[in-house]
């Protein structure tokens, strides 16, 4: 193994699917546009499968393959340990790595349950007392347009919010035929849109108000309630291929609304069989003096309207959210020239290994990431009850 220098960051990075590459991409991607205060150096991947790990190792250029990730999160020629697996196995990684004084990046959702997501965030306040930091990738925060629209709000562009308007529809779910996946199984992924998608619409509606959630009302649906068990997998769905099907155990769809502690109303809709609609991860926000809206499939805008500008000439303006004025973007391209989905993910490595540098929370932090799991578990408490509303249960 070669030596470290001092200003090197190793990345153990656990998974190889879909988020696997993504974050490859950003840790390899990263320090090449960015002046990062540590370079990272792809250490070592690990994933099950001996063929496809060593295949992802060589495309994106990580030194090592293993398939025990056991044995990699404790070497000592490792600094960051980042999580891309399925949500049933976030928790023992990231106890173990946080117990070995890894820093920690773990995607959304945090896990498949409050009382697993809050022994994280134990385990991570524990370890920010070390100096060990740790950060759930919530990806979208780093999305120009949204990261500009934060600043806004914080600005008061929108003064007092009253209405939030969420939705994230996907439709790789639209085929009955499309087939079995682990995001179709609640032993793997503990839900379906609530914890997939839903928990990025919380988590930026949260982040955007500075304001929590306090009460919901939900209804959850699964339209199509078996799928093939084999078939060709397509992106995230594909085709079945006619012979066994198997029970689908998560939620195809969840609509719910839910209440603000600054006053807002939200209205959240999620689901992956809105026919056409590929990645619509949508925002509005509208306050006293101004709303803001946000369109993923538009994902280089934002659309603002200042209730002070002239009576004459007042209407929506859309922004072209790629100058070096806005939030990420010197680092990129010249002017007008727009960014795509990766790119998130690069500035998540970005904020992440300066915070690390810095010594200062990363953002969200576990507790962050723990409070949108209390969220979607209020939401599935109310579908279940039928409840007209059910309050986020927080300890006091
Ligand atoms: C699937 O719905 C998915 O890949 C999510 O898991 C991601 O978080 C989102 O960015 C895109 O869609």
């Amino acid at each position: 193994m070669s030596r470290p220098s001092t200003s090197e960051l190793r990345v153990a990075l656990v998974g190889t699917g879909f988020m696997g590459r993504a974050h490859s991409h950003a840790w390899r991607t990263a320090g090449a546009f960015f002046d990062l205060p540590r370079r990272p150096r792809l250490q070592v991947v690990a994933g099950r499968d001996a063929g496809r790990t060593r295949d992802l190792a060589d495309r994106f250029g990580w030194h090592e393959a293993q398939t025990d990730w056991r044995a990699v999160v404790e070497r000592d020629d490792v600094d960051v340990v980042d999580i891309c697996t399925p949500g049933d196995t976030h928790e023992p990684i990231a106890l173990a790595a946080l117990a070995a004084g890894k820093h920690v990046l773990c995607e959304k959702p945090l896990a498949n349950s409050v009382p697993e997501a809050e022994r994280m965030a134990a385990a991570a306040r524990d370890a920010r007392t070390r100096g060990v930091l740790a950060m759930c990738g919530f990806s979208y925060r780093r999305t120009p347009a949204l990261a500009l629209a934060r600043q806004l709000v914080a600005e008061g562009f929108t003064g007092e919010i009253r209405h939030v308007r969420a939705q994230y529809l996907q439709d790789w779910l639209s085929d009955p035929d499309a087939p079995l996946t682990w995001r179709l199984d609640a032993t793997r992924a503990g839900s379906g849109t609530l914890g997939d998608i839903a928990a990025h619409s919380v988590d930026t509606a949260q982040w955007l108000t500075g304001s929590r959630i306090t009460d919901v009302s939900a209804v959850l649906r699964t339209f199509v309630t078996d799928r093939p068990v084999g078939g060709e997998h397509v992106g995230l769905g594909g085709r079945g291929d006619g012979g066994e099907r198997g029970p689908v155990t998560v939620d195809d769809a969840a609509a719910f609304t839910a209440s603000f502690d600054g006053g807002a109303l939200g209205v959240f809709e999620a689901t992956r069989l809105a026919t056409g609609r590929r990645n619509a991860n949508r925002i509005e926000i509208d306050g006293e003096l101004g709303s803001i809206a946000f369109d993923y499939e538009r994902s280089n805008e934002l659309e603002v309207y200042d209730a002070r500008d002239d009576a004459r000439t007042q209407g929506f303006r859309r922004v072209q959210v790629t100058e070096p004025v806005h939030p990420y973007m010197a680092a990129w391209w010249p002017a007008g020239h727009g960014i795509g989905y990766e790119h998130g993910f690069t500035h998540q490595v970005v904020d992440l290994v300066q915070a690390i540098a810095d010594g200062t929370d990363p953002s969200p932090t576990f507790d962050d990431a723990l409070d949108v799991q209390r969220v979607l578990h209020a939401v599935a408490v109310s579908a279940a009850d039928r409840s007209a509303r059910t309050p986020v249960a927080r300890p006091d």
